[in-house]
């Protein structure tokens, strides 16, 4: 039989590959054993995923959130490793001939990794040490495995070249590198779990307690019952999610201090969450949207929040509002993660229900939406608003801070524009001729919704029926009944808010203060069949 002459050439390479491949996993393995004495937001592929998030222009944000929605951080991640395994492929190619040179590149991936975990808010040293012990594992595999790939055959065997391996020892030494990986991944996620057993049962064993000031029951009439929109009270579980935590904070509701400070705080104070469950709590229906809400998106939510008032913490910490002469006028809301959120002093202390939330319909807020405590201020958007995982609230001015959002080109104040959103039939449905219920939400928060009307093919607007108010916080259901002919056609709807001002119809953008713009849904309405004077029969 003839040998192929390439073979080993080609034969070295493929091991090259596989001795890049299988180094990179036994890093990250041993990363995510290491990240068991850091946070969780160390590990290398979440560092580097959330350094890139902060880099990330808002532009490409934006399209990115547009392109894969709620599964944004999974596409970054997979996005990540794919990069990651990728380049593995090449440092082994790159190692089996040159070792130093393989290893200079594995110690400056570890190098990258840790940079970027040192680089996140609130990090600290510790953060550095799964991606150097990862850079530092997979160095170690990288040189095992490339010395066995260039081990020669055993002595008798026919000789073709330094590069012919001990194929078998090779494929061994492989299976036993990736086996003791997975076991050391496996039980970094285990550790990490460790970790958090406090935060989770901290979370099991709060009561909450009942509300000084409880919220009337929502009116009947609120929810519409349509067949294809949603309830009036999004479940916790169905409610949006924003931000940019790739790993979701779990805080230990025992360990967790709310500071206040800054300008015009004369009694500095700080709480933990029993002061703050010991204080009056008030309840109030709110709904929550994103800014990077495009028209008729998804990213609005409406819940039962229960919390301690806002502005009488600040009044009892000496806070008073620029009205009334205070030299603050934003407060920076710090959460555990390092995220920073401005929101305006007179907004919080106009008497609306401004709220240190801890509980979001009669359960204790989920890790997701900023266990233990959050902001909720009607009538903003949530990134001036509704810090999550709350940690420090700071009075400071617009002119002398710019929070996270704002530094990324989105505006410093932001009230909420109002919406209305067509959610049933959905966008190039197939409809019957004859009754359709239109129906959706509208929102215009704090000013409330006083008419919702929809019009069909740009003809005039017809008044739709609203479902009953839940005070001027919350979005508001509509329903339509239209006659439909059959043929194609297009729905747009539009909202008038509590002061009588119409929602505009002018398209923008959602950077930098929110889209604007109306909704419209084509469909399809069928021929009737078999009708006389209708379109054929099959
Ligand atoms: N700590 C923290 N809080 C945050 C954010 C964040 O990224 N980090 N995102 C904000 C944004 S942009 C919005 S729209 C709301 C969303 O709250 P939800 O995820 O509970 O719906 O949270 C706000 N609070
Ligand atoms: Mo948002």
């Amino acid at each position: 039989m003839e040998a192929d002459p390439n073979r080993p050439v080609r034969s070295r390479r493929v091991r090259g590959a596989v001795a890049g491949l299988v180094a990179a996993f036994a890093g990250l393995a041993v990363a995510q054993l290491v990240t068991a004495v850091a946070r969780p937001e160390a590990a290398p592929v979440t560092a580097v995923g959330g350094a890139a998030v902060d880099l990330t222009p808002t532009a490409v944000r934006e399209w990115a959130i547009g392109l894969f929605g709620s599964a944004d951080k999974a596409a970054l991640a997979l996005g990540i490793v794919l990069v990651l395994a990728v380049a593995a492929g090449l440092t082994g190619l790159l190692a089996v001939r040159s070792l130093p040179a393989g290893i200079a590149v594995t110690a400056a991936f570890g190098l990258v990794g840790a940079a970027a975990a040192l680089s996140r808010p609130e990090a600290s040293w510790r953060d550095a040490l799964p991606s150097l012990a990862g850079a530092l594992a997979s160095s170690g595999v990288l040189w095992l495995l490339v010395a066995a790939a260039r081990r020669p055959r055993p002595a008798g065997a026919p000789a073709d070249g330094a590069w012919t391996v001990d194929r078998r020892g090779f494929g061994r030494l492989v299976g036993a590198v990736v086996a003791g990986s997975a076991l050391a991944g496996l039980v970094g996620r285990r550790l990490g779990a460790h970790g958090s057993a406090g935060a989770t049962a901290s979370r099991a064993s709060l009561v909450l307690p009942p509300p000084a000031v409880p919220a009337p029951p929502v009116p009947a009439g609120a929810d519409l019952r349509v067949p294809g929109l949603g309830p009036f009270i999004t479940p916790a579980r169905d409610f949006y999610r924003v931000d940019t935590a790739l790993v979701v904070p779990r805080v230990d509701a025992d360990a967790w201090r709310l500071r206040i400070h800054g300008e015009g705080v004369s009694r500095p104070l700080t709480l933990d969450l029993r002061e703050l469950l010991a204080r009056p709590l008030g309840e109030h229906d709110v709904t929550l949207t994103c800014v990077s809400n495009e028209v008729g998106g998804p990213y609005a939510g409406n819940a039962r929040w229960l919390g301690a008032p806002l502005a009488e913490l600040l009044r009892e910490a000496g806070v008073r509002p620029p009205a009334e002469g205070g030299p603050a006028d934003q407060i920076v809301a710090r959460s555990v993660d390092g995220m920073t959120l401005g929101t305006p002093v007179e907004t919080v202390m106009d008497g609306r229900a401004a709220l240190l939330a801890v509980g979001m319909n009669g359960a204790p807020l989920p890790f997701a939406h900023g266990f233990p405590v959050r902001m909720v201020v009607p009538g903003l958007y949530g990134y001036v608003s509704a810090c999550k995982w709350l940690t420090e609230l700071r009075l400071t001015t617009f002119a002398a801070y710019d929070a996270y959002w704002v530094r990324r080109s989105w505006a410093a104040r932001a009230p909420v524009k109002t919406q209305s959103r067509i959610d049933t039939p959905r966008p190039y449905a197939g409809l019957a001729p004859g009754r359709v219920a239109v129906a959706g939400v509208a929102w215009a928060q704090h000013r409330g919704i006083s008419r919702v009307e929809v019009r069909v093919d740009g003809g005039p607007w017809r008044e739709a029926r609203l479902g009953t108010a839940d005070g001027a916080d919350t979005w508001r259901q509509w329903v339509w009944v239209w006659d439909a002919a059959p043929g194609p056609h297009t729905l747009e709807v539009r909202a008038t808010d509590g002061t009588g001002a119409v929602q505009t119809d002018v398209r923008s953008g959602t950077v930098p203060d929110g889209a604007t713009g109306l909704h419209r849904v084509d469909v399809r309405v069928k021929a009737l069949g078999g009708t006389p004077g209708g379109a054929p029969g099959p």
